[in-house]
């Protein structure tokens, strides 16, 4: 079977963003790959944040996987970093990382102006070598990726090729090395269309765990009276009747295609049901179908986070699978750098 790996951070509420964009295919990758997903919580150091939050959110995002149909007997779940190798492999790689590679990523040179100089680390930049480690760890062959993070995935693409170069050469194949690869290359997963899910407030932003406004999002645990509240209020026109792809009109078709997204429908049927509807009509439409949607996720969730001891069970054991493979890849590749081993 081919590999995927894929990830969340737990920096804040999960919200319909990381459920549309990813969690949700992820159901359906799990019955046709091999998948590890996990909660990245390495990657949600990279700019300040509260230390009385961190596990918190790391177990509500493990939770939440499972809640949203994430199946531990297909996949495998853990945390970051309970897999030790994650940190080490990404230590070796950033030695052939080229400083002018990480300078050039979009997301840090967005990310460091919003956050000042003072609070841009060492780890802002160099956190695409760490998603380069969390990929190539496990010789992945597909990563999922949202139109944000392609640029991360070619650098990780790169990155691979370089270190199969440079340490992957006849040294490797002397050591019992196959064809020089060190590792494989990855490939993009590009989610099926309209997986980018924008905010309630400006559609032309997309919705975002760290928006300073809570109205921005629906969270995955919002519950009825707050999802009502926040489609109440959310931004719309007035143009009359409803359509998607006018791009005077983005928020019309952020919500349509959130409904589209929450129902399955086909872009046709919605086009069909709603296009005569003012957003009098519409507004508790969607607010329904969310609110059934997430209803069951919701019971699930409560369930799982009433015996954390299954939790904890299942991020020991999708931890324990994980670093079987993870350890193999490190070892071979402090081999193939030439280290002494124990
Ligand atoms: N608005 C979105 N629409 C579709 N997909 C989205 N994702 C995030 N926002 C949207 C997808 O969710 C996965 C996990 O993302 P992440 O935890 O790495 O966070 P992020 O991409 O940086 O976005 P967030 O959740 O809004 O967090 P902050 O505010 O911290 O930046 C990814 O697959 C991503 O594509």
């Amino acid at each position: 079977k081919k590999r995927i790996v894929s990830g969340v951070q737990p920096t804040g509420s999960i919200h319909l963003g990381n459920y549309l964009g990813a969690i949700k295919n992820w159901i359906d990758l799990q019955n046709t790959y091999e998948t590890l997903f996990f909660i990245v919580d390495l990657h949600a150091i990279t700019l300040p944040y509260d230390t009385q939050q961190l596990s918190k959110a790391t177990k509500e995002t493990a939770a939440l996987y499972l809640a949203c149909g994430v199946d531990t007997s297909k996949a495998s779940v853990f945390v970051q970093s309970h897999v030790r190798a994650h940190v080490e492999l990404m230590w070796l790689l950033s030695s052939a990382t080229p400083i002018g590679w990480l300078n050039r990523m979009i997301q840090f040179k967005e990310k460091s102006r919003k956050a000042g100089d003072e609070n841009v680390g060492v780890a802002l930049l160099t956190y695409p070598v760490l998603m380069a480690s969390d990929i190539l760890l496990y010789q992945s062959d597909f990563v999922p990726v949202g139109e944000d993070q392609k640029q991360h995935l070619e650098l990780t693409r790169e990155l691979a090729e370089r270190i199969n170069y440079l340490y992957g050469g006849r040294k490797w194949k002397k050591l019992g090395g196959r064809g020089g690869a060190i590792f494989k290359v990855p490939e993009p997963l590009i989610p099926p269309t309209g997986a980018r899910v924008m905010s309630l407030t400006d559609a032309l932003s997309k919705m975002s765990k760290s928006a300073p406004s809570d109205q921005s999002r629906i969270n995955l645990l919002d519950s009825k009276d707050v999802i009502t509240n926040k489609i109440k209020r959310c931004k719309t026109d007035s143009f009359s009747g409803l359509e998607f792809d006018n791009p005077e009109r983005p928020e019309c078709n952020n919500l349509l295609s959130i409904y589209q997204l929450i129902t399955g429908k086909s872009k046709q049927e919605v086009v069909e049901e709603c296009q005569d509807m003012n957003w009098g009509t519409f507004k508790p439409l969607l607010t329904d179908a969310l609110v059934d949607h997430l209803h069951p996720i919701q019971v699930r969730y409560a369930e799982i986070m009433s015996d954390t001891t299954y939790l904890d069970k299942i991020l020991t054991e999708g931890a324990n699978k994980a670093a079987t493979i993870a350890d193999t890849t490190l070892n071979n590749v402090y081999q193939a750098m030439g280290f002494l081993r124990r």
